[in-house]
C-alpha cells in the first residue's frame, strides 16, 4: 500500500447471462430489464483490451446495489459505502442494497468486458487471493500483463474440475497488449516462467514479478493494440481511462 489515496478506474462489466445460483439470489429483487454490472477496480486501464475473465473471491459476500432504475452494481459493501461518498450513487452517503450474493454463486456468469478483444464476453471466475478490503472486491483479469492473473488462470485451467468450472472459461486467448524491451509481447507469462512461478501461492515471486512488470510496462512499454497502438504506455494510460469514462463504461473510484 502506498501513502496517498489510490486512484482506480472502475469498469462496468454488464451481465449477459447469470450463473443459475446467482440468478436465484437476485430473482424478484432486480427488475426485469435492468442492467447489472460487475465493477472491478484497476490501476491499469490501458490493459483492458486483454481481459479474458473477471475474478471474484468465492467466499466473499457481495451486494447488488441500485444506482438508477436501470443500473445495478455488484461490489462489496465496503466499496459501495465509499462510492456513496464519491458521487457515484444518486444520494450522497446513501447505499441501496437490493440483494446479496456469494462470490462462488456468481462463477460462470457471462459478462461483457469493455474494450476486450473477447467480444462475446468473458466469465466470472474464482480467485482465492482477492482481498475483500481492497478496491471493489472484483478484479478483472489481464493475464498478458498481470502475473497474479496469469498464475490464477493457469491454475484454474489445470484444475477446472476441482474449481467446478469449464476449462475453456479459463482458456480464452491471451493477446499482446503492451511490448517492452525486456519482457517482449507478453510480460506476465514471460516473468512467471523466468521466476518459476508455478501457482498463485508463490506469493514472494509474484510480488517481484508484479513489481518488475509494472515498472517496465509503465516506463518502457509501447501499446500493441487499440486506438493508441504505437504510443508509450505512459501517454496512452490516461487516454484509455478518459475514453472509458467518456463512453460511460468506467468511472473514477478512489480509496
Ligand atoms: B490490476 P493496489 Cl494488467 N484483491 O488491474 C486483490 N487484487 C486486487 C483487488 C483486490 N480486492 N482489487 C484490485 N486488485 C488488483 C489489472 C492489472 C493490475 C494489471 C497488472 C497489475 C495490476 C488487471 N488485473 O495490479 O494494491 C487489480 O489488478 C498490480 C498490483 O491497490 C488492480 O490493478 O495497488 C491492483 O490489484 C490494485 O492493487
Amino acid at each position: 500500500e502506498g501513502v496517498g489515496p489510490q486512484e482506480y478506474t472502475a469498469l462496468k462489466l454488464k451481465v449477459k447471462e447469470w450463473a443459475p445460483e446467482a440468478a436465484a439470489a437476485i430473482k424478484g429483487k432486480v427488475p426485469e430489464g435492468a442492467d447489472v454490472f460487475f465493477v472491478p477496480a484497476t490501476l491499469r486501464p490501458e490493459t483492458m483490451y486483454g481481459q479474458t475473465c473477471c475474478f471474484v473471491g468465492p467466499k466473499i459476500n457481495y451486494g447488488v446495489f441500485k444506482v438508477t432504475e436501470k443500473e445495478y452494481f455488484v461490489v462489496t459493501d465496503r466499496a459501495a459505502r465509499n462510492m456513496a461518498y464519491q458521487g457515484i450513487f444518486p444520494e450522497n452517503g446513501v447505499v441501496n442494497k437490493v440483494a446479496e450474493v456469494l462470490g462462488s454463486a456468481c462463477v460462470g456468469t457471462l459478462v461483457n468486458a469493455p474494450l476486450s478483444v473477447h467480444k462475446d464476453g468473458v466469465r466470472i471466475l474464482p480467485m482465492e487471493t482477492v482481498l475483500p478490503t481492497k478496491g471493489t472486491g472484483v478484479v478483472t483479469s489481464v493475464p498478458s500483463d498481470s502475473p497474479d492473473d496469469f498464475a490464477t488462470v493457469t491454475d484454474l485451467a489445470k484444475k477446472a474440475e476441482y474449481y467446478g468450472i469449464k476449462k475453456e472459461w479459463a482458456e480464452l486467448e491471451i493477446v499482446s497488449v503492451i511490448t517492452t524491451p525486456s519482457y517482449g509481447d507478453l510480460a506476465a507469462p514471460f516473468l512467471c516462467k523466468k521466476l518459476k512461478i508455478a501457482s498463485p501461492k508463490d506469493t514472494k515471486q509474484l510480488e517481484e514479478a508484479k513489481e518488475l512488470a509494472y515498472k517496465e510496462g509503465f516506463y518502457q512499454g509501447i501499446m500493441n493494440i487499440g486506438e493508441f497502438k504505437g504510443q508509450k504506455v505512459e501517454d496512452a494510460k490516461p487516454k484509455v481511462r478518459q475514453q472509458l469514462i467518456t463512453d460511460g463504461e468506467g468511472f473514477a473510484y478512489s480509496e
